[in-house]
């Protein structure tokens, strides 16, 4: 534990009494509605949502990069941080690596990850910049490079990536690239697509029978032009020519301002390729702000898909949930702890939908009560559920207090002297 536990009982016997009142009073209010509260604890106790290794460290923009004190220096630092978001939220209980930022001998990794109480999930591949000892640039493009040997170059990287990913436990790959084009008639677009085509398939090949490839879209940036994989239709289209163990990742600051990504989530789903999500939420563009900061209806609103999904397709409908933030201002262990708590309180507040109900306004076109239903579930405070569902687990009623009274950051930051360079970069 990388905060004594005896701190956060302490902490907990502090905030008990009122946790207790507010439970039992929003017990008592749901049960009015037929909904029984235990049934939803023990949802949220089971929800999870993976941090991405890049997450814990101080993004940066394209102007500059301010670091914060006792940053992560390395993947074990990492490791460590998310270990704390873990301990104290009891929500995040896996963590996603990018490669080559976290190369580091997968089974010390494992084996610190399995102390910390974490676990890995999908591998993240980058072809989007050079790495020191590169033989070939991405200057113009990876997977889809109009040179035979940089797009090798690329897909044994991203085979590098799964063959690390085996040892580590993990079970999904999640492919991102920046190739595109700046300028009308830099590239031919068919062609660019079917290299990427091309090379994915090679990729795909190499993926063991239990694990999925996750392709992720993104609107522009840092092509500017055009994006080899720009949409969710493009990304469909190749999930859909690779095959059943590939699918479209999304994330949710990667498409145009005002986009309904949760009709997208919906149309992705019914054909059973939705394979994942990127959380963070977004005013412009790709902002990667903290999950439900700017518009948590919604992240709600693609909850209320999620859940209607899943008890249309049951059991085989596991999406991978992840976080993908970064930015300058907050310490980011606060925000990702901020983040997956957000990501689980949409997921409840989706859960308390009255699906009955609404279907049946749905179906009389009763186009008021049918929002309304949903503004209903979105209006219900459950921090209560959550606060204890954190706490069965062994988590913290209020973590942020908790991480604060700590004094893990500062702690950390004495045995972390800065360092320049440490992986930023987020996608
Ligand atoms: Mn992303």
């Amino acid at each position: 534990m990388r905060i004594d536990p005896e701190l956060v009982a302490q902490h907990n016997q502090q905030l008990q009494t009122n946790a207790d009142t507010d439970y039992h009073a929003l017990g008592e209010q749901l049960q009015r509605n037929g909904v029984d509260i235990e049934e939803l604890t023990q949802r949220a106790e089971q929800f999870g949502v993976a941090i991405p290794s890049w997450g814990v460290g101080t993004g940066g923009t394209r102007f500059a990069r301010f670091p914060g004190a006792g940053e992560p220096r390395h993947v074990f630092d990492k490791l460590d941080d998310c270990g704390v978001i873990q301990q104290l939220t009891q929500a995040t209980p896996t963590v996603s690596l990018h490669i080559p930022w976290d190369d580091e001998d997968p089974n010390t990794l494992r084996e610190q990850a399995n102390s910390l109480g974490l676990g890995f999930d999908a591998m993240n591949s980058n072809t989007f910049q050079d790495q020191a000892d590169q033989v070939r640039s991405y200057k113009f493009g990876s997977l889809s490079h109009t040179s035979d040997a940089t797009r090798e170059q690329a897909i044994e990287h991203n085979i590098r990536c799964i063959e690390i990913g085996k040892t580590l436990g993990s079970k999904a790959l999640t492919v991102w690239v920046g190739d595109g084009s700046n300028f009308p008639g830099q590239v031919d677009m068919g062609k660019q697509f079917d290299r990427y085509l091309s090379a994915m398939q090679q990729v795909y090949a190499a993926l063991p029978n239990d694990w999925r490839l996750f392709t992720e879209h993104k609107m522009y940036e840092p092509a500017f032009y055009s994006t080899v994989v720009q949409d969710w239709g493009s990304s469909y289209l190749i999930a859909k020519e690779l095959g059943d163990k590939a699918s479209c990742l999304v994330d949710l600051g990667h498409h145009a301002p005002n986009v309904n990504i949760e009709m997208i989530v919906s149309r992705l789903a019914r054909f059973g390729k939705l394979g994942g999500f990127h959380f963070n939420d977004s005013k412009y563009g790709d902002d990667d702000l903290d999950s439900g900061s700017i518009d948590p209806f919604r992240l709600f609103l693609v909850f209320n898909e999620l859940v209607e999904i899943e008890l249309t397709q049951g059991q085989n409908f596991k999406p991978a949930y992840m976080l993908d933030q970064s930015h300058n201002v907050t310490d980011p262990i606060e925000s990702l702890m901020t983040s997956a708590i957000e990501v689980q309180r949409a997921f409840i507040q989706a859960c308390l939908v009255d699906r009955q109900a609404l279907a049946e306004f749905q179906s009389d076109n009763d186009a008021l009560m049918a929002s309304l239903t949903l503004k209903q579930a979105f209006r219900t405070n459950v921090d209560p559920i959550l606060q204890l569902a954190r706490q069965r687990r062994g988590g913290a009623i209020d973590p942020i207090a908790a991480y604060r009274k700590s004094g893990y950051r500062k702690r950390v930051a004495a045995q972390r002297p800065a360092v320049s360079g440490a992986g930023g970069g987020i996608v």
